[in-house]
């Protein structure tokens, strides 16, 4: 019958991070219907079988925080950086997220989706099927909805989910230089009702930091989010503490990002909130810094923790979130669990889609990566930066077929 899988012999892992040997799961109509030990199938399930051999098979991966629609490169920048100069000073020096600006604006819709599109297929391929794509290199009306629609199209044409972030709070453009307070205006009074008309954005962002949005600028975006009934989401704390976690916390955000320099006091409001700290250790490394977010203190918390790539041209031009995987492991002294569940369930909170995404259970839509040559789910993030070879499936379709049988 169509539409219909039956996937056994399955390697899978629960949330405490035990490893189900045997497993069986019966995909119909694009979602998972059955699922336990293979003895126990019920007679009805009769289709063929998808032998997994014994191997991994875990829910699609979702990356839930990246800017990868973006133009040109920034390479120059990183020349300067390995040479000591440091992000801030280049981002005041007009480089930075301006300079991205600058080549957006010049790029087509057209040339702009050419240039994303190998980014989001690479994504693919290494076993996503959950992308959050954030706007915020347009800074103006027209550009913000030439990135979100892109975006958009990306999403239709990989076949893989995309939730589309309003960033208009990412810098100040240089037309509004010295005048902040009159862009956050115009982004509440004209660009965010503009955005919500369209429906061309599901969740508003903002870059909360001494470089980025005060604290006050970032409040004013979070009730105008409000009023429009859109959930908000925030990066907070990462080059220095202005309580912006705790801010955003308070108005119920879905995630707080970065966080290096989270304080108790935000760790107690994200707590509360049940808001999600997404960890981003590709930024990390590549910005080179050396103060960790607090993952001991948010774990006794019972934060929850997702992990991302932040793929962007600035601060982390990757887009392998297995290889996140791996850094958040090493670097931020995450367990495998954790890791797992990083980039699966505690990625669909960070994004509001935990009733529909990021677990095997029956129920959810059959987003599903076979991991065909690891039989321990360490594997996963030890092998650091490697493409495994894979099968995917988005809403109970098979999207790849490579190197399987
Ligand atoms: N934090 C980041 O890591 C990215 N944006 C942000 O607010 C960096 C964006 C860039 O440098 O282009
Ligand atoms: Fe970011």
């Amino acid at each position: 019958m169509a539409n219909q899988t039956l996937l056994v012999n399955a390697l899978t892992i629960d949330a405490t991070g035990t490893e189900q040997n045997h497993q069986a799961l019966f995909i119909r109509e694009g979602k998972i219907t059955w699922r336990g030990h293979q003895d126990d199938l019920p007679y009805e399930i009769s289709t063929e079988r998808f032998d997994c051999r014994g191997a991994l098979v875990t829910p699609g991966l979702i990356d839930c925080h990246t800017h990868l629609v973006y133009a040109g490169s920034r390479a120059n920048e990183y020349r300067k950086r390995l040479n000591g100069m440091s992000y801030q000073v280049i981002a005041q020096q007009g480089g930075g997220i301006l300079s991205s600006v600058e080549q957006l604006r010049l790029a087509s819709e057209e040339e702009l989706f050419t240039q994303s599109l190998p980014r989001i297929q690479s994504m693919v391929a290494q076993g996503v099927t959950t992308v959050e794509i954030k706007s915020g290199y347009g800074l103006n009306l027209k550009n913000e909805l030439k990135m979100l629609a892109v975006a958009k199209r990306l999403g239709e044409c990989t076949g893989i989910r995309v939730v589309k972030t309003f960033l208009g709070a990412h810098a100040v453009p240089e037309e509004f230089l010295n005048r902040a307070a009159d862009y956050v205006d115009y982004l509440c009074s004209e660009m965010l009702p503009a955005i919500d008309e369209a429906k061309a954005a599901d969740v508003v962002d903002v870059f909360s930091e001494s470089i980025g949005f005060s604290l006050s600028q970032t409040e004013q975006i979070f009730q105008c989010a409000r009023a429009l009934d859109l959930p908000i989401k925030c990066h907070a704390e990462q080059l220095s503490n202005i309580g912006a976690s705790a801010l955003a916390a308070s108005y119920g955000a879905l995630s707080c990002d970065h966080l290096e320099h989270l304080d108790d006091a935000g760790i107690k409001a994200m707590a509360e909130a049940g808001t999600v700290a997404v960890l981003l250790p590709g930024a990390f490394y590549f910005l080179n810094e050396t103060k960790k977010p607090p993952i001991e203190r948010m774990r006794a918390a019972g934060v929850g923790m997702a992990i991302a790539t932040d793929c962007n041209p600035g601060s982390s031009p990757t887009t392998s979130l297995p290889l996140m995987m791996s850094m958040a492991c090493r670097f931020f002294s995450l367990t495998i669990p954790e890791a797992i569940a990083g980039v699966t369930t505690q990625a669909a909170r960070a994004l509001g889609l935990q009733q529909t995404i990021g677990t095997l259970d029956v129920g959810m839509h059959a987003d599903i990566v076979c991991w065909s040559s690891i039989f321990d789910s360490a594997d996963l993030c030890y092998q650091f930066g490697n493409r495994l070879p894979h099968k995917t499936m988005i809403a109970g379709q098979w999207q790849t077929d490579r190197n399987f049988n």
